[in-house]
């Protein structure tokens, strides 16, 4: 049976390509998604690739995650990253390698982005790369 990634994209990403290119890049989630079934293909892994705006919603998929027995998370929590110990506590309790994923670099951006309680779970992060960083976090989850 073929290894899945699930790949959870948190609030606002569903945005992306239409404002702020200077920080998050051009390409739109939908372009982010294409690009890593191509990867994923190559990596002979299959990905779950899901948006939501809402928190619980992302508690429920990591959840779902463990649950059907995904081989590992790519996580871009966006602005929860650096607010919900909701996202930690789950993080911690699905016992799965979560991968935390942003296009920018948190730790450059204004302090409240300098924390990450994903982080404080997570086996390792990527971030900075643009939507590269995405292929660079799957590569990393395929060596798991
Ligand atoms: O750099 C990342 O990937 C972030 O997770 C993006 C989040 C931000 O809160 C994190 O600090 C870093 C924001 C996503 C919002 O996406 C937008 C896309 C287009 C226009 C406006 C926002």
């Amino acid at each position: 049976m073929i290894d899945t990634v699930f790949v959870l994209n948190g609030p606002n990403l569903n945005l992306l390509g239409t404002r702020e290119p200077e920080i998050y890049g051009s390409a739109t989630l939908a372009d982010i998604e294409a690009m890593l079934q191509d990867k994923a293909r190559e990596l002979g892994l299959a990905i779950d690739f899901r948006q939501t705006n809402h928190e619980g919603v992302l508690v429920d998929w990591l959840h779902e995650a463990r649950a059907t027995g995904a081989k590992a998370v790519l996580l871009n929590a966006a602005a929860y990253t650096h607010t919900s110990i909701a996202l930690l506590d789950a993080i911690k309790a699905i016992e799965l390698p979560v991968i935390e994923v942003h296009l920018s670099d948190p730790a450059t951006r204004e302090p409240f982005r300098h924390i990450s309680y994903v982080g404080m779970a997570a086996v390792a992060e990527v971030k900075g790369l643009g939507a590269n960083g995405y292929a660079v976090a799957l590569a990393k989850a395929a060596a798991f």
